[in-house]
């Protein structure tokens, strides 16, 4: 299969302005922020979203969401921040690579659009 855009990122085929990397997940600047601070939390793993997650895939997303606020600590969202997951079409998923949104650096409304 054609690999997804993050793969080519976390594979540095492609640029990104990196934050934070380890052997399990990337975290890069959104290309379209959305936000101050918009930084995606990606899995090297590409699951396409997060339905065809499955019980084997517990301890990555574990450690995509504990990396997921030590980045926004890292950034100095001391303010707060927002995690979002786009899953399927309804949510506005654009990349078929499961991805965490960081977004922060201002406030935040609710509802979401
Ligand atoms: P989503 O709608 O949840 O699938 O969000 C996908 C996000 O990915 C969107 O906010 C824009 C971002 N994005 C798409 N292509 C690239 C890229 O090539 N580089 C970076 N840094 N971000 C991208």
């Amino acid at each position: 299969m054609k690999p997804t855009i993050f793969e080519r990122i976390c594979a540095r085929e492609i640029p990104a302005n990196i934050v934070y990397e380890d052997e399990h997940i990337v975290a890069f600047r959104d290309l379209n922020p959305q936000a101050p601070t918009h930084v995606l939390v990606v899995p090297r793993r590409p699951i396409p979203r997060l339905s065809d997650a499955t019980a084997a895939d517990q301890a990555l997303l574990g450690h995509l969401m504990l990396k997921a606020a030590e980045v926004a600590r890292q950034l100095g969202l001391t303010g707060g921040y927002r995690l979002v997951v786009n899953c399927g079409p309804d949510a506005g998923e654009s990349v078929p690579h499961l991805h965490c949104h960081v977004l922060g650096g201002r406030s935040l409304e609710w509802p979401p659009g």
